[in-house]
């Protein structure tokens, strides 16, 4: 599908210039916190030459159940979505927790622009400029102790600004998410406060959020206010919902089909086309090596 087509469905491209920057500014909210994201250099070390997908796709097209099962209204509710002042804390199986404001969180390390595949379960996906700081990093303030086996994250619950919540009353709400220990330390696993070289929009996380590429998109949980370490594997939202459909792991692997659907091929946001996917989302030989064959 063109780009004119895909903004039609959306029902943006009648608006002429709707992701003007002002109009993106709007979107990301005048709340919202000032992010030094601009003029972080590009790691060269990740897909520096993928075409990215458009902006306006990007920030429009939305997974973001706490808001609205429909991408394309999520980035016209979160207006309401307060993400100044924000902290995330840190904590559980580790000897120096702390309560982390975004300043001080984006102190951790300087940071750094990543372009990377982003691949639903649903079968679609995207190349997505992030700004932000390798988990690792930050993990490793607070000294994990050796019986840290698993991380678990969550999201900030606030059903005052988040018109979905209610709609699905029945959801283990927060949403959480969980890695294993050896996944978060991995260099791919990032947390994103920045996209297109500005503050992470609301829609799409902001004003913090983790990207772990190599995953199915639903591990990349957002709007981060608690990461715990633990010693067992945690519940998460989706797979407390449906374990069959997504399973803790999640790894992008084409040859094993969703319950519902074949996971061979995704269409490529940006074009419309069907595009292979890869095995791990195209990072096998960064990651690989974390799952040898049972
Ligand atoms: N808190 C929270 N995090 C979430 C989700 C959500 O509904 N709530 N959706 C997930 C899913 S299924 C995907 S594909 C990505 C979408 O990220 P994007 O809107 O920035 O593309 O966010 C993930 N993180
Ligand atoms: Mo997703």
């Amino acid at each position: 599908m063109l780009f004119r087509s895909f903004l039609r469905q959306l029902g943006i491209a009648g608006a002429g210039l709707a992701w003007s920057p002002a109009s993106l500014a709007r979107a990301a909210g005048t709340n919202g916190p000032v992010v030094p994201a601009k003029g972080a250099p590009r790691n060269p070390d990740f897909n520096p030459k993928l075409p990215l997908t458009p902006e306006a796709i990007v920030t429009n097209y939305n997974n973001y159940y706490e808001f609205s099962t429909q991408k394309d209204r999520v980035a016209q509710l979160v207006g309401r979505f307060r993400t100044s002042p924000w902290s995330v804390w840190i904590g559980g199986l580790c000897s120096k927790p702390m309560t982390l404001d975004l300043d001080d969180l984006l102190k951790v390390a300087p940071p750094e622009e990543r372009v990377c595949r982003f691949r639903c379960v649903e079968a679609w996906s995207m190349v997505v400029p992030w700004t932000g700081l390798p988990l690792a990093k930050l993990l490793s303030k607070v000294e994990p102790s050796p019986d840290a086996l698993y991380v678990k994250f969550t999201t900030v619950l606030r059903p005052d600004e988040m018109p979905g919540v209610a709609r699905l009353s029945d959801y283990p709400w927060p949403y959480t998410e969980g890695l294993r220990m050896d996944e978060a330390m991995h260099p791919l696993a990032f947390i994103a406060t920045g996209l297109f070289g500005k503050p992470l929009p609301k829609q799409n996380g902001g004003p913090v959020r983790l990207v772990v590429p190599w995953k199915y998109g639903y591990k990349s949980i957002k709007s981060i206010v608690k990461i715990e370490l633990v010693r067992e594997q945690p519940e998460t939202l989706w797979n407390t919902l449906a374990p069959r459909e997504y399973p803790f792991e999640s790894n992008v692997e084409p040859n094993v089909p969703h319950p519902r659907w074949s996971q061979a091929t995704e269409r490529d946001l940006a074009t419309g086309n069907r595009i292979p996917t890869l095995p791990y989302n195209g990072y096998a030989d960064q990651v690989a090596s974390l799952y040898p064959r049972k």
